[in-house]
């Protein structure tokens, strides 16, 4: 099947499950060969399973540097190359306040943001080094807008990711790769209906301008247009995509 992104490479991160899951099977359904790598190895196969021959599963820790060192070098024996990178995997915490210690503070900018950095150092130097018009989309999240209770560190995060976007495409313009972010408002991912942020679709939904819940589907679909050919001159942008939860 041909489709807007055939004869490209998606790596997925965190798509054993929710918007990762939704966004790998996107870019199939557009033609991509995707890799759907996540920590949770059953889930990741899973996935690629359900995708079918244009994908395939990858085990890996984003905040783990040999292991994402290895899963790039994977990639490249098997399909020449990541073209399109989607940073999805994150932690979503709902921790009080008054919980925020020094501890969790750390792992959730380890993994979040700096797993992201793991992961794009390795991909975007894959990218240059085989001249690919490349493609980086991160999810990072509204409430970095919002700045949503119970989750100070990765608002904080999500902060970061956005800045680091924006200097990305300052550095890798010059060689034909885009950046990008993509801010979800709440959606009804695996991870969010297994947690407390469950409780919150009302409130969310009062304050969208669109009234619905939301679902991975939504944030899939404006991952699959700025990665294809149509979004070229979109860098160092974030796109919000909240039902217009939040208007900045
Ligand atoms: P989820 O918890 O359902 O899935 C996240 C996946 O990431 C899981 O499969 C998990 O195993 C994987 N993961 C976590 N840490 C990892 C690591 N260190 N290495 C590799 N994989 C790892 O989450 P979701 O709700 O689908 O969220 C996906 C993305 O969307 C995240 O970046 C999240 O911050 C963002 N987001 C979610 C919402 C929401 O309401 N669901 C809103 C805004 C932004
Ligand atoms: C509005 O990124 O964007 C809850 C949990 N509510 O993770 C999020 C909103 C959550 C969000 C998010």
């Amino acid at each position: 099947m041909s489709g807007k992104l055939s004869g490209r490479t998606a790596l997925v991160t965190g798509a054993a499950q929710g918007i990762g899951k939704a966004i790998a099977s996107r870019l199939a359904a557009d033609g991509a060969t995707v890799v759907v790598s996540d920590m949770n190895a059953a889930g990741a196969a899973a996935t690629a399973a359900g995708i079918g021959d244009a994908a395939f599963a990858i085990t890996a820790d984003i905040s783990d540097p040999n292991a994402v060192a290895s899963l790039l070098n994977e990639i490249e024996k098997k399909t020449g190359g990541v073209d399109i990178l989607v940073n999805n995997a994150s932690i979503v915490p709902f921790v009080a306040w008054d919980e925020v210690d020094l501890a969790h503070w750390r792992k959730i900018i380890d993994v979040n943001l700096t797993g992201t950095f793991i992961v794009t150092r390795a991909a975007t130097d894959q990218m240059r080094a085989k001249n690919k018009a490349g493609r980086v989309i991160s999810i990072a999240s509204n409430t970095f807008f919002a700045g949503t209770p119970n989750m100070a560190a990765y608002v904080a995060a999500k902060g970061g990711v956005i800045g680091f976007t924006r200097a990305l495409a300052t550095e890798l313009g010059k060689y034909g790769i885009t950046a990008n972010a993509v801010t979800p408002g709440l959606i009804e991912s695996d991870g969010v209906k297994a947690s407390p942020h469950n409780q919150a679709f009302d409130f969310v939904e009062m304050l969208q301008a669109v009234k619905g819940k939301g679902q991975p589907e939504h944030i899939a679909d404006v991952v699959s247009f700025l990665a294809s050919d149509d979004a070229r001159w979109i860098t160092g942008q974030t796109i919000n995509v909240d039902a217009g939860m939040v208007r900045y």
